[in-house]
């Protein structure tokens, strides 16, 4: 393996697969987890992964990516729209990030439209569901593997 990746999953992420499927899809933060670490391996990569419906316990590990990871997907899910603290930690960290959505949060309710850590991201994937982290590890693999 030659880098890792930081999967981070916010508040009520982990009711995958039984949470609004009509919105947010049937599989679980497992499949989506699984996803992640089929692609990220296939291109030789690594990756760690935490849920957590508690700020303070997202920006806890976000901090601790720093020298332990080369690039974060971030799925922040309802503190996209309120957390200057996530946003702040990812910039501190200072690694490239692809925030994800599984639903497109702009054909939702206007205050989903605005996302503290879009500014931040090399990329932004919403709307294609689970597949959308696929399109995110791929992104962060070509990037930390063209830097190598
Ligand atoms: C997930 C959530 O929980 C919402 O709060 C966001 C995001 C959208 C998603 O589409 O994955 O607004």
């Amino acid at each position: 393996m030659t880098g890792r990746l930081l999967i981070v999953h916010g508040p009520n992420l982990n009711l995958l697969g039984t949470r609004e499927p009509e919105i947010y899809g049937s599989d679980t933060l497992e499949d989506v987890n699984e996803l992640c670490r089929k692609t990220a391996s296939e291109r030789g990569l690594e990756v760690q992964t935490v849920q957590s419906n508690h700020e303070g316990e997202l920006v806890d590990a976000i901090q601790a990516a720093r020298g332990n990871a080369d690039g974060i997907v971030i799925n922040p899910a309802a503190y996209t729209h309120t957390s200057v603290a996530i946003a702040d930690a990812l910039a501190a960290v200072g690694l490239p990030i692809v925030e994800v959505h599984l639903s497109n949060v702009h054909a939702r309710e206007p205050f989903r439209k605005h996302s503290y850590v879009s500014a931040l991201a090399s990329a932004v994937i919403a709307g294609a569901g689970i597949t959308g982290y696929r399109f995110a590890v791929e992104h962060l693999a070509e990037l930390i593997n063209s830097r190598r």
